[in-house]
């Protein structure tokens, strides 16, 4: 009863930003995102009989409090799922992931989780299974069940069991990159989770957030189709500032962005003015990533990384989905 995964993390270029449903993390909108090779996470997990709880090691570490009941709830799903509702596991996690600064791993971490926790029971979950359940410990993991591009297809059905991920093209399709800057180490003030409910209950820039959604996914998926960089570019820097917009007007406001992210969203603007194809996108914390093509890779990088308050650059192809070991 022990399965190993690997899970990439995933950028969304249409951002998933507000729940219609908290406990079963239903969405109110379509995302997208592309799945990176750069970062990832690598679970086991064993359930044995001679366990009488769950225990959880990240990078060797024992791992107790509040990350730990996520691990633990999320666990209790798939024991329901699988009638084995006493069983416990060790649960083994390493994160590749450049630094700890603020790059969410939820996403690979939930997808690994997932992986390995139904194989281990084999519970065979076909990938949209594997995903609506992946979507219950952390939204945006359910994209990373997928390689390339994913699109979280928000679904209608009050149970969520229609709210999963489909793959809309595989990593092989196209050869875009993302170059993930490392601007600051702090924790970030308002976590994903609290801001999109701040923002779901108080920003009366919501609705129109909303209602641009259909739209800015028919231009991305146009764009990703044809291979065409400055449409799925456009798009998905638009889409990125309409999300933080929403965060602006908020009660109480907040703001993910520090002065040194600004800074770098202007000089990836002038980098496009001399005519360096680059885009960013920003999730819920000050770090920038910057999506290019492959044949400017080292000047931008070289860009990037001479920019005030960018401690690292970090680059990635388009990653793989779940592979087991
Ligand atoms: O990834 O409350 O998945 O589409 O990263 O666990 O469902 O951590 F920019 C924000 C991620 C949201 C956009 O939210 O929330 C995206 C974001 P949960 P997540």
């Amino acid at each position: 009863m022990q399965a190993t995964a690997k899970a990439h993390t995933n950028i969304a270029l249409i951002k998933y930003w507000g729940k219609r449903n908290e406990s079963l993390i239903l969405p109110t909108n379509n995302s997208l995102s592309l799945t990176l090779d750069g970062f990832y996470t690598e679970t086991t997990v064993h359930f044995s009989e001679y366990l009488e709880k769950d225990r959880f090691f990240l990078d060797n570490k024992k791992v107790v409090g509040v990350p730990l009941n996520r691990v633990t709830s999320f666990l209790d799903l798939v024991r329901s799922l699988a009638g084995k509702e006493n069983l416990f596991a060790e649960i083994r996690s390493v994160n590749k992931v450049p630094t700890a600064a603020g790059f969410a791993s939820s996403a690979s971490g939930f997808a690994a989780l997932a992986a390995a926790s139904s194989r281990a029971l084999n519970l065979n979950l076909n990938e949209q299974e594997l995903s609506r359940l992946t979507r219950q410990g952390s939204g945006s993991a359910c994209r990373s069940v997928y390689g390339g591009f994913a699109e979280w297809q928000q679904g209608s059905q009050l149970d969520g069991a229609d709210s999963y991920a489909v793959q809309i093209a595989s990593e092989d399709h196209w050869d875009v990159r993302m170059a993930a800057l490392v601007l600051s180490a702090e924790e970030k003030d308002v976590s994903s989770r609290e801001g999109m409910k701040r923002t779901v209950d108080t920003s009366p820039f919501f609705e129109g957030w909303v209602n641009s959604i259909p739209a800015d996914l028919k231009t991305i998926k146009e764009g990703i189709s044809s291979r065409d960089f400055t449409k799925v570019g456009e798009v998905t820097e638009a889409n990125c500032l309409k999300m933080h917009a929403t965060t602006l007007g908020a009660t109480p406001p907040f703001t993910y962005w520090h002065h040194s992210t600004l800074l770098v969203m202007q000089a990836i603007q002038s980098m496009r003015k001399k005519g360096i194809p680059a885009y960013f996108t920003i999730d819920a914390g000050p770090n920038v990533k910057v999506l290019y093509l492959p044949e400017f890779e080292d000047i931008i990088k070289n860009e990037l990384q001479a920019l005030p308050g960018v401690k690292d650059v970090v680059l990635s192809r388009a990653g793989k989905g779940i592979t087991y070991k």
